[in-house]
């Protein structure tokens, strides 16, 4: 039996990984950091699962990831941890920069000390593109990234090709364009829009506030995604590659998709909050995942309006349930 650690399990994409090791008959060491509220929700489904182990990790802790690797000696590592919000790392740089830049490096550090036959994948981002003009991106596009965040990503994209080089590891970057799902974070936009229109069909909410609509992404779903990252480790080479759908729609274009899902007023309900934009904005993305398709055999298979409509139809049943389900006694 395989064993994987995941770090960030507690995160959108750890949870989906997670299942989708679990199904394949993995053994997954999942690694949370200690926070003062427990916050399993996204992994409840596979907590109790025999061949899941829930264990503490920080991404600024090398010892622990040393030990780590020491007892479960894993085949493969997925490195999914992050300060992941572009807008707060304008706020937190120092700690997003020590997170998503120097956490890398002291795995792979550890990996090349303990075991460099480990496979490493790095959670690497479509924001890294930044301001570069030239879309679509592909692996071979100039990175050019507008926060701190992306910054970050960078330093670690640029180290994961430099161990790969320097030392032989087995080690793939996924440049993975936006995704999104049911069990996105809450203040990301997609996700933001999906609750409030819930809460206000319900009668919770009245006003949404959001900040630039003008900004296009790639969107996916990502469930499909995290397959991209399994492939990309069961390859003979590692190598990099883009994670995208080849579409890109604006934040207004998913807020008009929901809102008619939702049969909702724009005009009446939503509203801009200058103080949501960021200091610098990243545009435009659009991302050309033709080498993900060809070596890897890889394409998403869930596109923009059908994600729309599967997060504002979680939601609306979620909060309906919190909202009347009965209290018992
Ligand atoms: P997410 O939902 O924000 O999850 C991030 C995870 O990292 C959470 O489990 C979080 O723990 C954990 N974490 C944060 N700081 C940590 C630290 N110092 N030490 C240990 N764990 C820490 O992000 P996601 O959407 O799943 O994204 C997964 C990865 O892909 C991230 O690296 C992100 O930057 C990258 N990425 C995401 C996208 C996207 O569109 N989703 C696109 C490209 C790249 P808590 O639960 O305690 O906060
Ligand atoms: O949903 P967002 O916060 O995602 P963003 O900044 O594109 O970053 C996400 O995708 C990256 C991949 O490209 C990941 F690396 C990163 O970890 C994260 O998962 O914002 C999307 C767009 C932005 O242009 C933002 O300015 O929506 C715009 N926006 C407008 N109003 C808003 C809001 N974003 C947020 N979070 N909240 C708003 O109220």
């Amino acid at each position: 039996m395989k064993t994987a650690i995941i770090t960030g399990i507690t995160g959108q994409d750890g949870s989906y990984l997670a299942e989708f090791l679990l199904n394949k008959g993995y053994f997954v060491v999942g690694l949370k950091r200690r926070t003062s509220s427990i916050c399993t929700d996204r992994i409840d489904s596979f907590y109790d699962h025999a061949n899941f182990k829930l264990r503490y990790y920080n991404l600024n802790d090398s010892g622990c990831f040393y030990r780590l690797l020491l007892e479960y000696k894993p085949q493969e590592i997925y490195n999914l941890a992050a300060q992941s919000h572009v807008k707060v790392s304008f706020e937190t740089p120092e700690e997003t920069v020590n997170a998503v830049a120097m956490g890398p490096l002291r795995q792979l550090e550890a990996i090349r000390a303990v075991d460099p036959t480990i496979r490493f994948y790095q959670a690497s981002s479509s924001e890294m593109f930044g301001v570069n003009p030239d879309a679509p991106y592909n692996e071979e596009s100039r990175l050019m990234p507008a926060s701190p965040y992306a910054c970050a990503k960078v330093f670690a994209h640029n180290l994961v090709n430099n161990y790969r080089e320097s030392y032989g590891l087995h080690a793939s970057s996924g440049i993975l364009f936006n995704h999104e799902s049911p069990r996105r974070g809450e203040t990301f936009v997609t996700r933001k829009i999906t609750m409030a229109a819930a809460k206000i069909q319900l009668g919770f909410q009245d006003k949404l506030y959001l900040g630039n609509l003008d900004a296009k992404r790639d969107w996916g779903f990502a469930g499909d995604y995290v397959e991209a990252m399994w492939l990309m480790l069961q390859q003979e080479t590692p190598e990099d590659y883009v994670i995208s759908t080849g579409e890109t729609y604006s934040v207004k274009a998913f807020l008009e998709s929901v809102f008619e899902t939702a049969r909702l007023d724009i005009e009446k309900h939503v509203e801009i909050d200058p103080s949501l934009f960021r200091p610098q904005e990243v545009p435009y993305l659009l991302g050309d995942s033709s080498k993900a398709k060809k070596k890897l055999g890889w394409k998403p298979k869930i596109k923009f309006k059908e994600l729309a409509a599967m997060m504002y139809s979680y939601d609306i049943k979620r909060i309906r349930e919190l909202a009347f389900e009965p209290k018992g006694e």
